[in-house]
């Protein structure tokens, strides 16, 4: 089955965000798979966001996942990978739909509150990056056969 790598961001975190957006997760059917409270260092910062290494907002974004605490999450679904792409809204909070985390919770770019990998190839990636395979836990909820 298919997972995802999903943050809140410092931002999600100070506005008290964590339970709206897990619940947003949760609600449409997602299995939560891995969960871990805990600050990013700059060396995990640095390769979390390697592909943005050469953008004029490089430095700042670093400082931004750094500055506090951050929710990190491995979920799991059919189509979870793109799905959450859509449900988190566009990376500019002012174009991302209303109905969408971002649509709705957030108002700049640069704290948009919630990251969510956008690719298979980023999923992977990502969550070897956060957490190792004994922390991904493997369980059976009884309304799993209503939802997938
Ligand atoms: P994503 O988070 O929707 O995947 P990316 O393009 O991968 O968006 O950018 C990573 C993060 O970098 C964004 O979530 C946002 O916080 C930040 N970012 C992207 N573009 C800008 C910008 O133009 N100015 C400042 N920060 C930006
Ligand atoms: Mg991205």
């Amino acid at each position: 089955m298919e997972q995802t790598f999903v943050m809140v961001k410092p931002d999600g975190v100070q506005r008290s965000l964590v339970g709206e957006i897990i619940r947003r997760i949760e609600s449409k059917g997602y299995k939560l798979k891995a969960i871990k409270f805990m600050i990013i260092s700059q060396e995990l910062a640095r390769e979390h966001y390697v592909e943005h290494v050469d953008k004029a907002f490089f430095k700042d974004l670093l400082s931004f996942i750094t500055s506090g605490p951050v929710v990190a999450m491995v979920w799991e679904g059919e189509g979870v990978i793109a799905s959450m792409r859509l449900l988190m809204g566009k990376t500019n909070p002012t174009e991302a739909e209303p109905g969408t985390i971002r649509g709705d919770l957030a108002v700049k770019v640069d704290q948009n509150i919630i990251h969510g990998s956008d690719s298979p190839e980023a999923a992977q990636r990502e969550i070897s990056l956060f957490f190792q395979e004994r922390e991904i836990i493997d369980y059976n909820r009884a309304i799993d056969r209503w939802i997938s």
